[in-house]
């Protein structure tokens, strides 16, 4: 799943892509490269952030998934029901929704309607305050049984649960240490049933993991190295910037792991 923010201030690919024609060229490098996927996204979720108003978020994806879902396979990432809507009438497929139905009431049934995709991710707290201090008792363990109801409230929505897959959320409200528990023991995340996403692609900790407490972002090397080691551990969808690199590290691990 390649990542495509049509933001000014994502971590990790602010701005790059926040002109709808350079979105665009991207999505299309992503799939041409080996992506099975777009996720486009109009709300940055990085620590600290404030979030976005329905329309400027609309704003912000809507061109993007017009010029590129009859074409390419799209995820749109949000948790607003409106923009959801707007973008599955233009072909998306999958909704990568970061609050697994908690942002917004009207969310799940849209999905439902749509007969669409859904990842459910799991966050402790909100993205402005998420890394001030998470805790845990057993991290993996109440992440699953926290993607479990979540799961269960999708259903009773509507969604078909053979359209669901589930995400522990690296860098959600968590420390470093949790995002690499997590990692470890991705096995209990898999054992829910469902496809598992990870998205830990130049993500803090892994700078952090390098040797820079402050770090805001990992390196390319670092998030092959993450991917990598997901896949082996069960996961199936890989939400990256880097999708050339990506696709081919997962093209040799797989040659392993097969
Ligand atoms: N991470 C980000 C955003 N959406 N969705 C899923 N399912 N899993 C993730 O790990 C995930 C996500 C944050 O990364 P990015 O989109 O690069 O940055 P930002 O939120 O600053 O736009």
């Amino acid at each position: 799943m390649g990542v495509v923010n049509v933001t000014p201030d994502s971590f990790s690919d602010g701005g790059v892509h926040f002109r709808a024609e350079d979105a665009i060229a991207s999505a299309r490098r992503m799939v041409a490269d080996g992506a099975a996927i777009v996720d486009v996204g109009g709300e940055s979720t990085r620590p600290g952030s404030e979030g976005v108003g329905v329309d400027e978020e609309l704003r912000r994806v809507l061109p993007v998934v017009e010029a590129v879902a009859s074409e390419l396979p799209v995820s749109i990432d949000t948790a607003k029901a409106e923009v959801a809507r707007r973008a599955l009438e233009l072909g998306a497929e999958l909704v990568n929704d970061v609050t697994a139905l908690r942002g917004d009431p009207a969310l799940g049934a849209v999905v439902a309607d749509a007969g669409a995709y859904l990842c459910l991710m799991h966050m402790q707290g909100e993205p402005r305050t998420m890394q001030v201090d998470p805790r845990y008792g057993d991290v993996a363990s109440e992440v699953a049984s926290f993607l479990e109801q979540r799961i269960a409230f999708a259903v009773q929505e509507g969604v078909r649960e053979d359209r669901i897959c589930v995400d522990p959320g690296i860098g959600f409200g968590k420390t470093t240490e949790h995002n690499f528990e997590l990692l470890r023991r991705l096995d209990v995340i898999a054992s829910l049933g469902r496809p598992v996403v990870i998205g830990f692609s130049r993500k803090r900790s892994l700078g952090r993991v390098l040797g820079d407490p402050d770090a805001n972002t990992g390196p390319l090397s670092a998030s092959l190295a993450a991917a990598v080691t997901a896949y082996e551990r069960g996961a199936t969808i890989l939400r990256v910037h880097d999708v050339r690199e990506h696709v081919e590290a997962l093209a040799v691990a797989r040659e392993v792991v097969a």
